[in-house]
């Protein structure tokens, strides 16, 4: 069986992985990602009890229980490349054997659901609501190193997104639908839609301070993208990233979303800390009832 090196899987003295500076046993088989280290305690102080807690950059860690249910929420910080490190470490943790080395013959699926905040793309989504992402789309390139699959609903919606949007000509877009089987369950008071996720907050959100931009159309050909039924309702830096990893290594993953913009509207939200506490407990009341 294949080793894998140290140098390419890191394992600190304490027996816990590189940057989220977790063991194996630390985390739950639930976890909740959230881009904002000061939101995991927003999240834990909902737990019953609180078992562990760690924190290494921008990646803090508490694992607990709600009643019964053994839950992790993970902070990653912002943006795709984050996600890279904070979804390979979590898959490493239950499907990697630390002190073998190699990969585990039983699998083990997460549950990783993402708790952020966003920008609505349509004007009926209005701030202070909240979106279930059916699909992560990714104008942001992570997942063009790695090889995956993408099933025929996927490979249609990203072909019909580059026509539309012709996004290829500075990025290679890629797609990846939600757990359908966690979807099910945050359907009430939620909006759904496709979720862009964007290699920034400013220019590849289409914000304008100083310097101009290249595809000064983005917004608008996101908003008006439509196949069949599907419409992009958002975009953020996390969603796609999580999908195309997590889907690809097996996980069930979603992502949720407080709107604290509405781009159309040109709004922001007077208190969008009201929305993501709002958020945070909707979703663990589902969790405590579902999984
Ligand atoms: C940008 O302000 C950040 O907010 C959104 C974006 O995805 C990006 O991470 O999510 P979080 O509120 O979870 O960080
Ligand atoms: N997060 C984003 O990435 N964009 C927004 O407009 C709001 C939150």
């Amino acid at each position: 069986m294949n080793t894998i090196a140290a140098s390419e899987l890191i394992i600190n003295n304490r027996g816990a992985v590189y940057h989220v500076n977790c063991r194996p046993e630390e985390i739950a088989h639930t976890i909740i990602t959230v881009g904002d280290p000061d939101r995991v305690k927003e999240v834990s102080k909902h737990f019953d009890r609180i078992e562990f807690q760690n924190n290494h950059r921008e990646f803090v860690t508490h694992t607990g229980y709600i009643g019964t249910k053994r839950v992790s929420v993970t902070s990653t910080g912002i943006g795709p490349d984050n996600i890279d490190i904070v979804l390979n470490e979590l898959d490493a943790l239950v499907n990697i054997d630390f002190e073998t080395r190699t990969i585990k013959e039983n699998l083990t699926s997460l549950n990783i659901i993402r708790i952020g905040t966003s920008g609505s793309l349509q004007k009926e989504i209005p701030v202070d609501s909240f979106v279930a992402s059916t699909h992560g789309l990714g104008i942001d390139n992570l997942m063009n190193f790695y090889r995956f699959q993408n099933n025929d609903e996927e490979i249609q919606l990203q072909q019909a997104f580059v026509q539309h949007t012709n996004l290829d000509a500075i990025t290679n877009p890629y797609i990846f639908g939600a757990s359908a089987a966690i979807m099910k369950h945050f359907v009430e008071g939620f909006h759904s839609g496709i979720t862009v996720t964007c290699p920034g907050f400013y220019g590849p959100q289409g914000r304008v301070l100083r310097l101009g931009l290249s595809q000064p159309q983005l917004i608008d050909s996101l908003t008006t993208f439509q196949l069949g039924n599907h419409r992009i309702s958002n975009f953020e830096m996390e969603t796609a990233a999580i999908y195309g990893l997590g889907k690809s290594l097996g996980h069930h993953c979603l992502s949720l979303s407080a709107i604290v913009a509405n781009r159309i509207s040109k709004e922001f939200s007077k208190d969008g800390n009201a929305a993501v506490e709002q958020l945070i407990q909707k979703t663990l009341s589902i969790i405590e009832s579902n999984f």
